[in-house]
């Protein structure tokens, strides 16, 4: 039988491309040094696309494939796919949710720790001889007993409050509505500012749509204020950039920890020059086990799709 011919927009790892390449005929777009030519030529054949979540696929992509029937997003935001055009022709879409869930929020609880006590800076401090020369590193700001806010009690958000209630930090969280699952004692605040407003750390966990765009306003920023910090583990456009980077550098909010820019991995030069924002690349997801099982789910949903069976994890 022949395999279907698949668009892969994104490199996976060895352990991912290999079963990719046995089970579809996989025309790696990355590769391409003259995309639109590359698109042009494998275009009508493409029954599928596997790309990453930062990736998605966008109309160009879309349209260049007449026959293509489904997405499958390596991530569970899938923001970065064009739905309209998706949806204009009945094309499936699939993410891979759960399976990165508490990785995720491990890597926001870390960078909140990690920031807050300067453990990038300390680390530094020993090695260039700092400890040996100029004595004891400079005094941080406690975590435990603090306030947190949670941006988005889904399935990140709810993983996130429920470490930092470990850390015994108070927990409130604004969402669409209170949630019954959300445990005795988590107050819900409906108003972002509100939020922020209470919290000393802010957590953005929520998933990224052209209504949450910029939900993380200049006046949400200076609420969290002067000793609070930002923790961003979703995607960059739920923050207003600009009045981020304006905020920290004059110190109008105390600090942020981001896994997610506009326009990655190519960052605004603003934030290298700063000293109260912890930069990670996008690897919340970025461990051996999740990274497997976000592989499989991809590649288990276009299986699916191709036998005739239900999807596993549909989002359209
Ligand atoms: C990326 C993500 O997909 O889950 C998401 O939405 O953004 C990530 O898991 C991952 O970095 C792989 O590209």
């Amino acid at each position: 039988m022949q395999k279907p011919d698949i668009l892969q927009i994104g490199p996976y790892p060895e352990w991912d491309q290999i079963p990719l390449d046995a089970a579809f005929s996989v025309h790696r777009y990355f590769e391409a040094a003259d995309k639109p030519a590359f698109l042009a030529g494998v275009g009508a054949r493409v029954r599928g696309i596997a790309t990453r979540g930062e990736l998605g696929a966008n109309r160009a992509m879309i349209e260049a494939c007449p026959n293509l029937e489904v997405i499958s997003v390596y991530g569970v935001g899938f923001d970065a796919v064009d739905l309209d055009a998706c949806r204009e022709r009945g094309i499936r879409v699939t993410n891979t949710p759960d399976v990165l869930t508490n990785d995720v929020a491990d890597l926001g609880v870390a960078m909140m720790l990690a920031q807050s006590r300067g453990m990038i800076g300390a680390e530094s401090w020993v090695r260039d001889g700092s400890w040996a020369n100029k004595g004891l590193y400079p005094l941080r700001s406690r975590v435990w007993g603090k306030k947190a806010g949670v941006l988005g009690l889904g399935r990140i958000g709810f993983e996130v409050a429920k470490r930092l209630s470990g850390f015994d930090l108070e927990i409130a969280y604004s969402d669409i509505a209170p949630k019954d699952y959300a445990a005795d004692g988590w107050t819900y605040i409906a108003d972002p500012v509100d939020l922020a407003r209470h919290a000393d750390f802010f957590f953005v966990t929520l998933a990224a749509s052209a209504a949450t765009r910029h939900i993380v306003s200049r006046e949400v920023i200076e609420a969290v204020g002067p000793g609070g910090m930002i923790v961003n583990i979703s995607r960059a456009s739920n923050i207003d950039e600009n009045a981020l980077l304006d905020a920290l550098e004059s110190r109008a909010l105390g600090s942020a920890a981001l896994d997610v820019f506009e326009g990655e991995p190519a960052l605004n030069p603003r934030f290298l020059e700063l000293d109260n924002v912890l930069l990670q690349p996008h690897h919340a997801s970025g461990t051996f086990e999740t990274r497997k099982a976000m592989g499989q789910l991809v590649r288990d949903n276009l299986t699916a799709h191709f036998a005739g069976k239900p999807l596993l994890t549909p989002v359209l």
